[in-house]
């Protein structure tokens, strides 16, 4: 279920061409990092939360090297800090502008330990990311490109308002042009909100439709609002959409400011998006205060009754910084701060209404009663939704599902001192 993401490609592109730089990549996610035999002048290094300590880690070992790092990428920019303590220089926010200003500065022999976005950062005229450096055989999608940046809206347990604030938007005519030398007829929008500007999503759908190309990408439940914008989705070819629903508890929902979401009934949204022949990937979040035992088995029953095409659950984790993280901190509920664990598989806080086991438990168990092969037959059957993607799509969430004591960095379990 991998697919290729841009920041690596996208920050070789920024490389200033009057640098002669030999650019090398490497995506630790699905290929080896060679730490100890690594020759460079400089190394980038990129981090989420739960890969923060082995970015952490491989800064370390280069730099007993001598070799100098630069950390930069959601986690460095949520926690500047702690980065810095670990980096030559760490890169705050987006990249853009800093980052050719710190190769200029490197180069020069002056390179700060602290680079920080521009509050004016455009996202104009910008080159096309360097995919052919990456490694595309060991992803499932190659064909991974960005229209926007940021989103409107506040949920209290999102990364995006606390790390990067205000949206941006590349010009459609540059998304159009980087689609076009891609020659891709399959691509996957990275946005995290595709439709935050209803506006812009209207251009871009509508420059989109002569491309013929097909499409998936991140939406919000506001798409089923307007059904103009929705129609243009489908003309333009998108065939699948994935929408954070979070919850079916209204309560929850408010509590994490994320109310926009029932404004429409949940089933009309599913049957809206489906009579548009869009498959449906539906996120789903368990472990907010108002969630009880009987959250989890609601959930499972509301995807089988919309044969909900590829339904995903989540631990709630609170990435530092955000809303969340800092109610739970105030409450003294945060129970570990070793990040490797906050990645939706480990409860990281002392849930409300259960134990952190029973939190774990459930969840797990919702994801195999989701996919048992009974379950994947009555809601695709019902469904029938793109079915040449959703069937291998489902085959590889059941893996998932089956095997979740295997994917990423530790085993399915609670944080140890929770
Ligand atoms: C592609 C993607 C994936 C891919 C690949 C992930 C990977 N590790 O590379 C897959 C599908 C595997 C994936 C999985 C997960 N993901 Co993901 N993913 C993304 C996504 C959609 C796009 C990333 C991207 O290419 N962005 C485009 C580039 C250009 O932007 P960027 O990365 O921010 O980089 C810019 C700046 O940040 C900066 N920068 C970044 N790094 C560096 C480094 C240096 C040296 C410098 C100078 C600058 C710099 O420069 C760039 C240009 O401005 C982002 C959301 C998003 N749109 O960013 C989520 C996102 C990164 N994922 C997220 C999460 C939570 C996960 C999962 C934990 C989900 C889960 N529960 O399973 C897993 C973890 C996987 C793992 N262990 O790595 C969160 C991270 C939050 C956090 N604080 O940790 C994000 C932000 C989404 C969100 N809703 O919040 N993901
Ligand atoms: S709508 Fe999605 S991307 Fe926007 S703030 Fe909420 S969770 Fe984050």
């Amino acid at each position: 279920m991998r697919y290729a993401p841009l920041t690596l490609t996208t920050l070789a592109s920024l490389v200033p061409s009057e640098i002669d730089a030999e650019v090398r990549i490497t995506d630790e996610g699905v290929d080896e990092v060679e730490v100890d035999r690594m020759e460079a002048d400089l190394v980038g290094i990129t981090a989420i939360t739960g890969t923060a300590p082995r970015a952490y880690e491989i800064a370390a070992r280069l730099r007993q090297r001598r070799i100098p790092v630069v950390l930069g990428g959601v986690h460095p920019t949520l926690m500047p800090e702690e980065a810095m303590r670990h980096a030559d220089s760490t890169v705050v926010g987006y990249a853009e502008e800093s980052w050719p200003q710190l190769l200029r500065d490197f180069v020069a022999g002056r390179m700060s330990p602290r680079y920080d976005q521009s509050p004016n950062l455009r996202l104009d005229n910008l080159p096309f990311p360097q995919r052919e450096l990456y490694n595309s055989g060991l992803v499932n999608v190659a064909h991974t490109i960005e229209a926007t940046r940021g989103c409107i809206f506040q949920c209290d347990f999102c990364v995006v308002p606390a790390a990067w604030g205000k949206p941006l938007q590349k010009p459609v005519a540059d998304v159009v042009a980087d689609i076009r030398q891609m020659k891709a007829k399959r691509v996957i929008f990275l946005d995290l909100n595709l439709i935050a500007d209803v506006a812009y999503a209207k251009e871009l759908f509508t420059a989109l439709v002569p491309l013929k190309i097909q499409w998936g990408g991140l939406a919000t439940t506001t798409i089923a609002w307007d059904d103009e914008l929705l129609d243009l989705a489908a003309r333009s070819g998108c065939r699948g959409l994935l929408i954070g629903f979070e919850s079916l508890n209204q309560a929850s929902l408010n509590e994490t400011r994320k109310s926009f979401n029932m404004r429409h009934d949940y089933h009309e949204v599913v049957q809206k998006i489906r009579d548009r022949r869009i498959a449906l990937m539906g996120c789903f979040v368990f472990g907010f205060d108002h969630d009880t035992l009987a959250t989890f088995d609601e959930t499972v029953d509301f995807v089988m009754e919309t044969h909900m095409d590829l339904p995903r659950y989540a631990v709630a984790v609170p990435f530092p910084n955000t809303g969340l993280y800092k109610k739970l901190k105030a409450q003294g509920r945060i129970t570990t701060e070793n990040w490797g664990l906050y990645d939706g598989q480990h409860v990281v806080f002392e849930p409300k209404n259960m134990t952190a086991a029973e939190l774990l438990e459930n969840t797990r168990r919702a994801w195999k009663k989701t996919y048992s092969y009974l379950s994947m037959w009555k809601r695709l059957s019902g469904s029938r939704t793109q079915l040449p993607i959703a069937i291998p799509a489902n085959l590889g969430y059941r893996f998932y599902a089956y095997h979740l004591d295997t994917f990423y960095n530790c085993d399915w379990q609670l944080a140890p001192n929770a």
